[in-house]
């Protein structure tokens, strides 16, 4: 299987991510995409293909202009950060009002993100547009037709972001854009197996019915993004009936899971998808730090088996999952489930 990898993914290191108002440790690093390519490596059967240079125009499609430059710019003021000055932006005061107006700079750091999860630094911009170039080029090898699976090994991750705002460590989304790019050539369908929400996977198509998006995870009542997630958000407009989600309560495992994504999988065969984009998170596992499922690293194998038998060309991009003493072989029983070498169906 071909892996395409974000050759900038480490220029993204923010020293800290900030919860209820304390500095904590950041949980998304660089070495998780070191974790997860040196356990393929040890596996073998993969071939590792650097992303081709980023394009802002290519991600303006989905993500509007302004977010994107605005991204791009507080990045070039902190790489000329010296001595005292902060080494990178986060939101202290978020849109409020009948209409909140962006006029300046601490407006727009509120406007353009919605968490304090998200830090931007020097180097997030290159970073985020490297996983989207990434992705794009996963999209543009299974429409090729030569692909039947691409496995996107990116940070930072992407479902979280929507059209003009960051949030949950997603700055630009990946896996949405890879979507929207296979949408043209015929239906998609999104899969979503992050253990948390992909909140800006469901708002960029929430309005289409030629994108479906499916999602399993925590109960959003209880676990990150909070606002959505909810069984009864099922699209709008013409978007109405292609979005589902399917929450599920705090220690989930095996027994909980199985007939969420086996709905899930129904779901996205009903729809008689072209290609598949899945959404991978490790973060549903035991071990996760954040996340509060109780996955076994076996089951990763079933759930990849499982999107196998959708039968049609996957594009797998990795979204979070925190504990990197266990990312690689998750990852390496998902995709060795997807192409059939090991696990058996969901
Ligand atoms: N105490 C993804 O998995 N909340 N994003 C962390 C930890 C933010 C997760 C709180 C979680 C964001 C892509
Ligand atoms: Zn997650």
């Amino acid at each position: 299987m071909r892996v395409i990898v974000n050759r900038h993914q480490a220029a993204h290191a923010p020293p800290q991510e900030t919860d209820n108002g304390l500095p904590v440790p950041p949980w998304e690093v660089p070495d998780r995409v070191a974790a997860i390519r040196a356990a393929l490596e040890v596996r073998g059967g993969f071939v590792f293909e650097d992303a081709p240079p980023g394009d802002a125009d290519a991600v303006t499609g989905l993500h509007d202009p302004a977010y994107v430059t605005y991204l791009r710019e507080t990045g070039a003021e902190l790489a000329k950060a010296r001595g005292a000055a902060p080494r990178f932006v986060v939101p202290s005061v978020f849109p409020f009002g009948p209409a909140p107006r962006v006029r300046g700079g601490r407006a727009a750091r509120g406007g353009y993100c919605f968490d304090t999860f998200t830090p931007i630094t020097a180097g997030t911009y290159a970073a985020a547009l490297g996983g989207a170039a990434a992705a794009l080029r996963a999209a543009d090898l299974v429409a090729g037709g030569g692909d039947r699976a691409v496995y996107v090994l990116t940070r930072p991750p992407g479902h979280h972001a929507e059209k003009a705002r960051c949030g949950g460590y997603s700055y630009l989304n990946n896996a949405a854009l890879a979507a929207d790019r296979l949408s043209k050539l015929g239906p998609v369908a999104v899969l979503d197996l992050d253990v948390h929400h992909g909140n800006g996977t469901q708002h960029l198509f929430y309005h289409r019915a030629d994108v479906l998006t499916v999602s399993v995870h925590g109960d959003p009542e209880l676990l990150f993004p909070y606002f959505s997630g909810f069984e009864d958000e099922t699209g709008t407009g013409p978007g109405l009936g292609f979005n589902r989600n399917l929450p599920l309560p705090p220690g989930t495992g095996e027994r909980k899971y199985r007939p969420a994504l086996e709905t899930a999988l129904e779901v996205v065969s009903g729809f008689r998808p072209a290609f598949v984009v899945v959404s991978f998170g490790v973060d549903s596992h035991e071990a996760d730090p954040i996340g509060g499922f109780r996955l076994p690293t076996e089951y990763f194998a079933k759930m990849g088996a499982g999107v196998r038998q959708s039968g049609v060309p996957v594009v797998v991009v990795q979204e979070g999952g925190y504990n990197c003493d266990v990312l690689g072989a998750c990852a390496a029983k998902f995709l060795g489930g997807l192409e059939g070498t090991t696990g058996t169906s969901a």
